[in-house]
């Protein structure tokens, strides 16, 4: 299986990134954002828990999100492997998802970082914030704080992957599609 851990901070062009991958690799992804947005949606007691905490720019509790992928994990037995977007975001999280997957004698593959600087990703969220709806994209005091989150719990789990040699990091600036092209001779050549 093709696993592949999608890594950065906040705006660093995780799901836009991903939708390029899932259809060049045939692969299911994964984005604990877009699932716990999805819970929100559907007004369930985890997506009203959650709203709370990400309305501020806080991460959902790690057996929160470790639970949400166990269940998709076993939902798609048959899948070529898998994207992990926004996920793990703390090193619990990532021990967390090599157990998982070693109980299905799998494992990650590589984990992909793009590497954007602070003011480039505040710029970002705020644009995406004029039109997306997303309360976590409006505020710049929010932006901060899930910079602040990054730096303290999640930048972390990029030496966890260094430390087993899948780490692999890429400039996540410039054009979209030129991102694109060196995601994937990254993913090619390290297969
Ligand atoms: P996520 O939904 O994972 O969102 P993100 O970090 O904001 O986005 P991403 O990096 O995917 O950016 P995108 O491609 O969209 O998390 C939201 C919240 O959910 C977290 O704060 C947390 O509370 C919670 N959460 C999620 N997972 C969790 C976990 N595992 N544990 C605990 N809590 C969790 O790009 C952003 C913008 O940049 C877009 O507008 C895009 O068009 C633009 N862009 C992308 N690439 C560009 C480029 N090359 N140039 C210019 N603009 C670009």
């Amino acid at each position: 299986m093709l696993n592949i851990v999608l890594f950065g901070p906040p705006g660093a062009g995780k799901g836009t990134q991903s939708e390029k991958l899932i259809a060049k690799y045939a692969l299911v992804h994964l984005s604990t954002g877009d699932i716990l947005r999805a819970e929100i949606t559907a007004g369930t007691a985890l997506g009203l828990e959650a709203k709370k905490l990400m309305d501020q720019g806080i991460l959902v509790p790690d057996e929160v999100v470790i639970g949400m992928i166990s269940n998709k994990l076993d939902a798609n037995k048959d899948t070529n492997g898998f994207i992990f977007d926004g996920f793990p975001r703390t090193v619990a999280q990532a021990t967390a998802l090599d157990t998982l997957l070693a109980s299905k004698n799998s494992a990650i593959s590589m984990m992909i970082s793009l590497v954007v600087a602070d003011e480039e990703l505040k710029s970002r969220l705020l644009l995406r914030g004029k039109d997306s709806g997303r309360a976590d994209d409006a505020n710049p005091a929010i932006i901060e704080k899930r910079i602040e989150e990054y730096n303290s719990k999640t930048a972390a789990v990029a030496s966890f992957y260094e430390t087993q040699n899948k780490l692999k990091s890429i400039n996540g600036i410039g054009s979209i599609a030129d991102i694109f092209t060196q995601i994937c001779l990254t993913i090619d050549s390290n297969k």
